[in-house]
């Protein structure tokens, strides 16, 4: 093999950031976003519970951190999400869950703290939920909507790799959700179907 030297027009300088596994605090952060319960009225299922939480104080349900590493020949962007432990109703807390538009938009998910389940379904519904714990880390092209949920006491935080510019299509979930809500049962995750899928293979 030869060796291969770039010129110093087509290097672009590495960048190196500090991420803080149990706060999903990173520096530096060029962008953060802010989830409430209003922002997740078309996910929960419980409109009441999602009224009442509005009209109280519209709660933080989790955070998202992003840094693009944009550079002339890549799009590669870092973004850790921090998912706070609780329910909306016997819903517990979730991200609002996309699909990618672009087809060769990959992603990976790395947890880093908390315990929970990353749910992917297809557009066809296919569906797979994935226990997630410290250290799972998990690979979906862009076939997959995915979602993450808190089901444990703590914070839950992961890392996503992903194509910046790969497009994010919220409608298929807003429009019937994932097939299997996870609802408290006597203090513990419980799958439940959701009726917007009932009757479909
Ligand atoms: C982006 C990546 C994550 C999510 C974040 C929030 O492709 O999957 O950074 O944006 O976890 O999730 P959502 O579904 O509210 O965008
Ligand atoms: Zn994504």
């Amino acid at each position: 093999m030869t060796a291969t030297t770039l010129s110093s027009e087509q290097a672009t300088a590495p960048v190196t950031l500090s991420l803080d596994p149990v706060t999903g605090v990173i520096d530096p952060c060029a962008k953060r976003e802010v989830r409430r319960v209003s922002d997740l009225a078309q996910m929960f299922g419980d409109t009441d519970a999602i009224r009442r939480e509005v009209e109280a104080d519209d709660r933080m349900v989790y955070e998202v951190q992003y840094h693009p590493f944009l550079t002339p020949d890549s799009d590669l962007a870092l973004g850790v999400s921090r998912i706070l432990p609780g329910v909306v109703g016997d819903e517990y807390h979730m991200t609002k869950g996309h699909f990618h538009t672009q087809p060769d938009a990959a992603e990976i998910y790395h947890c880093l703290a908390g315990t929970g389940y990353l749910l992917l379904q297809s557009r066809d519904g296919m569906f797979e939920a994935v226990p997630w714990r410290p250290g799972t880390v998990t690979h979906f092209s862009a076939a997959w909507a995915h979602r993450v949920v808190n089901t444990g006491p703590d914070d839950l935080v992961f890392a996503a790799s992903y194509h910046w510019n790969g497009g994010l299509d919220y409608a298929p979930i807003i429009e019937r959700g994932f097939r299997q809500r996870i609802v408290r049962r006597d203090g513990a995750p419980v799958f439940v179907d959701e009726p917007r899928w009932a009757g479909a293979r």
